[in-house]
Formats: structure tokens, C-alpha cells, sequence
């Protein structure tokens, strides 16, 4: 899979991509990022990417010559014609169905938004905006490598362990359950009790173990975040262990 990044700041998401994950699977080739600074895709002397808002206000824009530019280039760089993202407040809600739909792009082009945002004809080239939540940014770059991220890890081959990707997407819909590793006790201080791993996790007994988890999943998930149960597709055990667990809250 190929991703292009149109960006004021390319040294920042250049940086981003090349660490972790991410940056081994593009060291694997098994992904393309090319980040494309905006400013060269401007003309005039002092590469200028933004201007003042007609019908005054505070803050800037995105010009959006520079963007038209920077994306007929970009489209001529290969025969398909890649999916367009901007990166905006007012786009959809990234969700991991919406990072399922990005992932079966063979191309994305993520335009990253800046100042009060881009120049409303720069619309007519983009497929889809998209906001990473309801919270207030400076600009588009850490949304779009989150996108890049999210997107990468569905990527056949991107993420080792193709079962803990399997188990993101599929067995999900639940908050994960508790971690634990050695030692099996550790000091918590001097007026407390040690801190223990549980012991079910020490028995060897799988169909326990894998019983303890779920129910701790959905213990976890009805505290913090009952609306994920609302649509929940809950097997037969979970539903029983769901009602039990709801029983003993009264
Ligand atoms: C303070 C400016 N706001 C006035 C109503 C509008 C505004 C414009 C530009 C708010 C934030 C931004 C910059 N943010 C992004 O470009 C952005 C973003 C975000 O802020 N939150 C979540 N997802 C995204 S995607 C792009």
C-alpha cells in the first residue's frame, strides 16, 4: 500500500513514519510513504502556503493553488487515481470500520490541514475528510499519521503477529483484558499488601484462564464503556457472564 502526505511540516511526519512499526514494514517495502512538502509547490519567491480569509476573520488558510499542484503531481505519479483525504475537524469520524474501508486502498493521499483551514475549493479533489475526534489540534499531521497507523497495521505483513491484528478487528468490540508478567508478586510499599499476579493466571488452566479474561473484558468494558455493548455481537458465554456481571452491580 502506498501513502502520499502533503504537509507544511514534512521532517515531522517523515520522523513519525520511520519509527516503530511503521517504519520496518516501509524498510520491508511492504509500505510506501512519500511525504511532499507543500511550500514546493508554491512559485513565488518566498513559498508562500497561506493567505488571509475573504470576508476578513482572524487566523489564515490554505491556499489552494499549491494543493491543486501538489496533487496533479502527485496523481501522475502512477497510473491509478489514489483516494484524496483531507484532514479536517468537520470530516468523519475515524473508527476501526473506517480504517477497515481505507485499508482496502491499494492508494491514499492524505492532504494535512493547517491554520483555520484549507480553502473550501480544494473540497472539489478530496473523496473524504477525516477528523481523529472531538478535540481541538493546530493542525492535520498527528491526525494523519494516525490514520497512517491504524490504516498500516490491516496491511497483510505490516504487524508480525498476524493473531493480535485478528483479535483487534474480530474478537473486539470489548475493552482488552488485564496484563500481567513476572514476577508474580512485587512490593507495593511498606503499610500495603504485596501486589499479586491472580492466581488463575498461574494455574496452567486454559479454559479457565480463557474464561477469567473474557469476563474481566467485559467486566472493564461495562464500567467504562457500556455503549460498546449496545451494538455488541456477544456469544452465548458472553452474554450469560454479561448478565451475571450485572446481576452482582444490582
Ligand atoms: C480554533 C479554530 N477552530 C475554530 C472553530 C477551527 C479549527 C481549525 C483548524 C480547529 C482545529 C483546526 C486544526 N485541526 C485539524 O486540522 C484537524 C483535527 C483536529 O483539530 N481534531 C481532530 N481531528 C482533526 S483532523 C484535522
Amino acid at each position: 500500500m502506498r501513502f502520499d502526505v502533503v504537509t507544511i511540516f514534512p521532517a515531522m511526519v517523515q520522523q513519525a513514519v520511520g519509527a516503530g512499526i511503521v517504519g520496518r514494514a516501509i524498510e520491508r517495502k511492504t509500505l510506501t510513504v512519500v511525504v511532499h512538502d507543500l511550500r514546493d509547490f508554491t512559485t513565488d519567491r518566498h513559498r508562500v502556503v497561506d493567505d488571509m480569509p475573504y470576508g476578513g476573520g482572524p487566523g489564515m488558510v490554505l491556499k489552494p493553488e499549491p494543493l491543486f499542484r501538489a496533487l496533479d503531481a502527485i496523481e501522475a505519479l502512477e497510473q491509478s487515481r489514489p483516494t484524496v483525504l483531507l484532514t479536517s475537524p468537520q470530516g468523519t469520524l475515524l473508527t476501526q470500520p473506517v480504517v477497515e474501508r481505507l485499508s482496502r486502498q491499494p492508494r491514499l493521499v492524505l492532504l494535512c490541514g493547517r491554520y483555520e483551514g484549507v480553502d473550501e475549493r480544494v473540497r472539489t479533489r478530496v473523496d473524504e475528510e477525516v477528523s481523529i475526534g472531538d478535540y481541538v489540534l493546530s493542525g492535520g499531521e498527528l491526525p494523519a499519521l494516525v490514520i497512517i497507523d491504524a490504516v498500516a497495521r490491516l496491511v497483510p505483513g505490516v504487524v508480525g503477529d498476524e493473531q493480535s491484528v485478528a483479535e483487534d478487528s474480530f474478537g473486539r468490540g470489548l475493552l482488552d483484558f488485564p496484563h500481567y508478567t513476572r514476577p508474580a508478586e512485587i512490593a507495593a510499599g511498606t503499610s500495603s499488601e504485596p501486589l499479586r499476579v491472580p492466581d488463575v493466571l498461574l494455574s496452567g488452566n486454559h479454559a479457565e484462564i480463557r474464561r477469567w479474561r473474557k469476563r474481566e473484558a467485559l467486566a472493564r468494558t461495562l464500567a467504562r464503556r457500556p455503549d460498546l455493548l449496545e451494538h455488541g455481537e456477544l456469544d452465548e458465554e458472553e452474554q450469560k457472564l454479561l448478565r451475571e456481571l450485572k446481576a452482582q452491580r444490582g
